[in-house]
C-alpha cells in the first residue's frame, strides 16, 4: 500500500487490543470463538474432542504472541545461538505442558468448568507426538524445555515424520506393530511455514570447473526435493521466552516442472514426484542398530541440508564474514545421526563460499560439538561407502579429504602405528567399506560429551581410548537430566502442590536445587501423612488404568514394582521376569503360615521391542505367558500379579511413574550410557532397585547407598565374569526357573527355547545368572523396607529431595557454559 512503515505501525497499534487476556471470561470467549470458527462446530453443541481442539488453538494463539516477541528480541540482540540437531524428539502431549509453562492452568480449568468441561478430560484427548524411539529422543524434548525456560537463544531442528513410533498392539501375548497416524486429526501445536522452504539435492556427479584460474568442484545433482518448515513453539516456564523447534517435511520440488510437462507423461510424472514425500514419512523404529538403508541416509541428509541452509541464511541476515560464524553459531550433534552436517558445512564453505580448505576446516571444528549416547559397539553408526557414493558423491570426497588430513596429523604425532591408524581411521576397510560416523564426529568437533560420568569414563578408557589419548581436552561429561516441569508439575500435580506447600514456594520449578529443602522434613510425621496420601492418589490412578487396559483388579496395599523402557537384552527385562517366576515358585511352595509374611506385589512391565528384534519380542511373549499363569492361579491370590502395559509411551509414563513404589534399572553394569527413567522415578519419590550403571552411580552419591536397593556386578568385574563363562557359579534357583520355561510350564515350549539359550552357561553375555543371587537379595531388602512404612516414606522423601542434580536445567546450564559458550537472552515482559 501507499502507507509508509511508521504510518503502518501506528495503524497496527491503533487496531491492536493489547495481548490476549488470560482471565476466565476472556479465555471462554476465545475458546468459543475457536469452536465456532476454527473447529467449525456450533458453540451450542461440541464434544470433548472438539473442546480440546478449541482450547488448544486458544493456547496456540498465546504461544504465538510470545514466540514472535522472543524471535524479534533474539534478532535485535543477536547473541551467539545454539542449534540443537536431532533426528528424534519424543514430545508427548503439549496441552498441559503449554498451559503450565504459560502460567494459566488455574484460569483455564475455571474457564472450562463454567462451560461444563473438565480440563483433565480434555487433556486426555490429545495423542502423543512420538517422533523418536526412547531415552535419546525424550532427552531432546526435556532439553528443549530447559533451553526455553532458561532463556537461551536456542533452536531445535528435526524431522516431521508423518508416522511416528509404531503403536504396539498385543495379540495373544505377541507384539504387533501398527502405524501411528498422529497427524490424522490435525496438529494445533505446529505452524506450517509454506514460504520457508529449501531445495535439497541428491545423487548425480561431481565435476571440475575453473574460474579465475582456480580449480573447484561442482556437484551436479540428479534429484531434488523441497523441505518445508513446520514450527513448533516451545514455551519456557516463568519467562516470556518461547523458542522454536523447527521440523522439516519433504515435498516434491517444482523446479523440474517444465521437464515433466514436456514428456507428455503427465500422470506418471506427478506420481513419481509425489514419492519425494516418503523421505519424511516414517521414523525408523530400531533404537540402536543401523542397517545401511538408503532411505535412512536420505532422511539424515535431507534434515542436515535444510537445517544448514536455514542456519546460514539467518547468519547472513546481519553478518557478512563467515569467519565470524563460530562466534555466532554453535551446532550440537545429538549422537551421530546428524553428523553429515560436518561434510555439508565443509562443502558449503569450500565449494559454494570458495573458502580455502584449511580456513573452512578451522571454522567447522569450532562450531561442532558432539554428544554420544551409547557404549555398545554395534550401535555405532557406519555408512557403507557405496551408498554414500551414489547418494552424496561430493560428500564422500570431502570425507576422504578430511580423513587424509586426519591421517597426516596422526602420523605426525604417533608415527606409523598402522594398527592404531586403522582403528582410528574414519574409513573402515572391511568386507563392506564404510564410514565411521563417530570417528568423523570426534575428529571434527571441539567437544565430545558423554551422558553420565561412568559413560564418559568408559568413552575415555575403552570405546574412544585412542582419541582420548590424542585429544584429552576434547572430552567432557554432561550427565543427563529430565525436566521437572513435565515430570513433576504436569504429571504429578498432587506431589507438586505438596512440595510447594512444604518449601513455602513454587520457585523450585525453575530452581531445582531448592528441592534439597525437603531433607529437613524427612522425618516429619505430618509430611509423612500427606506424602503417603499423595502416593495413594497416584496409585489409585494407576490401578484404574491397569484395570481398564488388562481387566486386572489390583490391591493398593501391594508394592507397585515397575520396569518401563525399550525392551533390550542388556536392560535385562528377562532378569526381572525370571525373578518374578522365582517369587511365584517360592510362594507356591510355602507353608500357609509363611504366606502371611509375603509382601504383596504388582509387577508392572512396559516397553516396545524393535520390530526386527527377535529376542526382545520373545521377552514380551514370555512376560504375557507368565502373567497368564500367575494371575489365574487362585493359590496365589493377591500376593503376586504381573501386568504388561501395552503401547508404552510418554503419556503412559506420566501416569505410571507417580504411582510406582519401586522401579527397576537393572542393566548389566557398563551398558546403559545413562538412563533417564530412573531420574523421573527419583523425582516422584519412587525407590530404585538398580545396578551401578549409567547415571545411577551419581544418584547413589546424591541420596546415599542405603536409600536405594543396589545389586549386581560392578563395571570393572564384568569382563572377568565373562571370561569365566560357564564356570561362573549360578544359583540353583536360576537354573530351576530357566528349566521351568524350557519344560513348557508357561506353554509355547519351542518358542522359548532360543530365549533360554541366551542366558545359559557361556551364552549368558549379560550375566543374568551371575547377578541373580544379589538381585534376589536386593528384592528381599525392598520387601523388608516396604513393611516399615515409616522408613519407606522417609526414603521416598529423601529420593525426591536428592533429585535436583538430575534436572535437565542443570545439564543445559553445563552445556551452555562448558560446551556451547552461549548466554541467556531474556525477552522483556
Ligand atoms: C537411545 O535412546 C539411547 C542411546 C542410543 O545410542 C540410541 C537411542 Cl535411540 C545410539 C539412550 C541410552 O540408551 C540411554 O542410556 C540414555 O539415557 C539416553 O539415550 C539419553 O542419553
Amino acid at each position: 500500500s501507499s502507507l509508509d512503515r511508521t504510518a503502518k505501525a501506528e495503524r497496527m497499534f491503533e487496531l491492536m487490543d493489547g495481548f490476549l487476556k488470560n482471565d476466565p471470561v476472556s479465555l471462554q470467549k476465545d475458546i468459543l470463538d475457536h469452536v465456532e470458527y476454527t473447529v467449525a462446530r456450533s458453540r451450542f453443541s461440541f464434544d470433548d474432542f472438539e473442546a480440546y481442539q478449541a482450547l488448544s488453538h486458544c493456547i496456540r494463539d498465546r504461544l504465538i504472541e510470545r514466540w514472535h516477541d522472543t524471535q524479534i528480541h533474539f534478532k535485535r540482540k543477536d547473541p551467539k545461538r545454539v542449534y540443537f540437531l536431532s533426528l528424534e524428539y519424543l514430545m508427548g502431549r503439549s496441552l498441559s505442558n503449554s498451559i503450565i509453562n504459560l502460567g494459566i492452568r488455574d484460569q483455564c480449568a475455571d474457564a472450562l468448568s463454567q462451560l461444563g468441561f473438565e480440563f483433565e478430560v480434555l487433556a486426555e484427548q490429545e495423542g502423543d507426538a512420538a517422533l523418536g524411539n526412547g531415552g535419546l529422543a525424550r532427552l531432546s524434548a526435556c532439553q528443549m524445555d530447559s533451553l526455553a525456560t532458561m532463556d537461551f537463544p536456542a533452536w531445535g531442528y528435526g524431522l516431521r515424520y508423518q508416522y511416528g513410533l509404531f503403536r504396539q498392539v498385543i495379540l495373544d501375548g505377541f507384539q504387533h506393530e501398527q502405524p501411528d497416524y498422529w497427524l490424522n486429526f490435525g496438529n494445533p501445536w505446529e505452524i506450517e511455514r509454506v514460504h520457508v522452504t529449501y531445495p535439497v539435492k541428491f545423487y548425480g556427479t561431481v565435476e571440475e570447473d575453473i574460474s579465475n584460474g582456480e580449480k573447484y568442484k561442482v556437484w551436479i545433482p540428479g534429484e531434488m526435493v523441497e523441505a518445508v518448515a513446520y514450527d513448533n513453539p516451545i514455551p519456557g516456564y516463568g519467562t516470556r521466552n518461547t523458542i522454536t523447534l523447527r521440523l522439516w517435511a519433504a515435498k516434491p520440488s517444482n523446479q523440474h516442472d517444465m521437464e515433466a510437462y514436456n514428456t507428455g507423461d503427465y500422470i506418471d510424472a506427478v506420481v513419481t514426484r509425489q514419492r519425494a514425500e516418503t523421505i519424511s514419512s516414517i521414523l525408523y523404529p530400531d533404537d540402536r542398530s543401523h542397517q545401511g538403508k538408503e532411505l535412512r541416509l536420505k532422511q539424515q541428509y535431507f534434515f542436515v541440508s535444510a537445517s544448514l541452509q536455514d542456519i546460514i541464511r539467518r547468519f547472513k541476515d546481519g553478518h557478512k564474514d563467515l569467519n565470524q560464524f563460530p562466534d555466532k553459531v554453535a551446532l550440537q550433534l545429538n549422537d551421530t545421526h546428524p553428523a553429515l552436517a560436518i561434510p555439508e558445512v565443509m562443502r558449503i564453505l569450500v565449494d559454494e563460499e570458495r573458502l580455502g580448505w584449511n580456513e573452512a576446516f578451522d571454522i567447522t571444528c569450532k562450531i561442532f560439538s558432539f554428544t554420544t549416547h551409547t557404549v555398545l559397539a554395534e550401535a555405532l553408526e557406519k555408512i557403507p561407502v557405496d551408498l554414500l557414493e551414489s547418494l552424496l558423491p561430493r560428500h564422500l570426497q570431502i570425507i576422504y579429504d578430511i580423513n587424509s588430513h586426519f591421517m597426516e596429523e596422526l602420523k605426525r604425532r604417533i608415527g606409523l602405528d598402522y594398527n592404531r591408524l586403522s582403528r582410528m581411521s574414519i574409513v573402515e576397510e572391511g568386507a563392506v567399506k564404510s564410514i565411521r560416523m563417530a570417528n568423523l564426529s570426534i575428529f571434527c568437533s571441539h567437544t565430545v560429551n558423554g551422558v553420565s560420568r561412568l559413560h564418559s569414563e568408559l568413552l575415555q578408557t575403552r570405546v574412544f581410548k585412542d582419541f582420548y589419548e590424542m585429544w584429552p581436552e576434547k572430552f567432557q561429561c554432561k550427565t543427563n537430566g529430565v525436566t521437572q516441569r513435565r515430570w513433576i508439575v504436569v504429571s504429578n500435580p498432587s506431589l507438586c502442590a505438596l512440595i510447594s506447600k512444604w518449601l513455602g514456594t513454587e520457585s523450585w520449578i525453575r530452581d531445582i536445587d531448592l528441592l534439597m529443602g525437603l531433607r529437613e522434613y524427612a522425618a516429619d510425621i505430618s509430611l509423612h501423612q500427606e506424602w503417603q496420601m499423595v502416593r495413594k492418589i497416584n496409585k489409585m490412578r494407576l490401578a484404574e488404568y491397569i484395570e481398564a487396559t488388562s481387566g486386572l483388579k489390583v490391591s493398593l496395599d501391594a508394592m507397585f514394582d515397575v520396569q518401563i523402557k525399550r525392551i533390550h537384552e542388556y536392560k535385562r527385562q528377562l532378569l526381572n521376569i525370571i525373578g518374578i517366576i522365582h517369587r511365584y515358585d517360592c510362594i507356591k511352595n510355602m507353608a500357609k503360615d509363611d504366606r502371611k509374611k509375603v509382601v504383596p506385589r504388582i509387577c508392572i512391565i512396559g516397553g516396545k521391542a524393535a520390530p526386527g528384534y527377535e529376542m526382545a519380542k520373545k521377552i514380551i511373549k514370555l512376560c504375557h505367558a507368565v502373567a497368564e499363569k500367575i494371575n489365574n492361579d487362585s493359590d496365589i491370590g493377591d500376593l503376586l500379579k504381573l501386568v504388561f502395559i501395552p503401547d508404552y509411551n510418554v503419556s503412559v509414563a506420566e501416569m505410571i511413574i507417580p504411582g510406582a513404589d519401586l522401579s527397576q534399572h537393572i542393566s548389566t553394569a557398563g551398558h546403559e550410557a545413562s538412563g533417564t527413567g530412573c531420574m523421573k522415578f527419583l523425582m516422584n519419590g519412587c525407590l530404585l532397585l538398580a545396578t551401578a550403571d549409567g547415571s545411577t552411580v551419581e544418584i547413589i552419591e546424591e541420596i546415599g547407598e542405603d536409600n536405594m536397593f543396589l545389586f549386581g556386578a560392578k563395571v570393572h568385574e564384568v569382563a572377568t565374569l565373562r571370561e569365566k563363562g560357564s564356570t561362573i557359579k549360578v544359583p540353583l534357583q536360576f537354573a530351576r526357573v530357566v528349566r521351568m520355561v524350557r519344560d513348557g510350564y508357561f506353554g509355547f515350549q519351542d518358542y522359548f527355547q532360543s530365549l533360554c539359550d541366551t542366558v545359559e552357561g557361556s551364552n549368558d553375555y549379560y550375566l543374568l545368572g551371575a547377578d541373580f543371587e544379589s538381585y534376589l537379595e536386593a528384592q528381599a531388602a525392598a520387601d523388608k523396607a516396604f513393611v516399615d512404612q515409616k522408613k519407606w516414606t522417609q526414603m521416598s522423601i529423601l529420593s525426591t529431595a536428592g533429585s535436583g542434580r538430575f534436572s535437565s536445567d542443570r545439564t543445559i546450564q553445563d552445556y551452555a557454559e562448558q560446551t556451547w559458550g552461549i548466554e541467556p537472552c531474556r525477552c522483556p515482559l
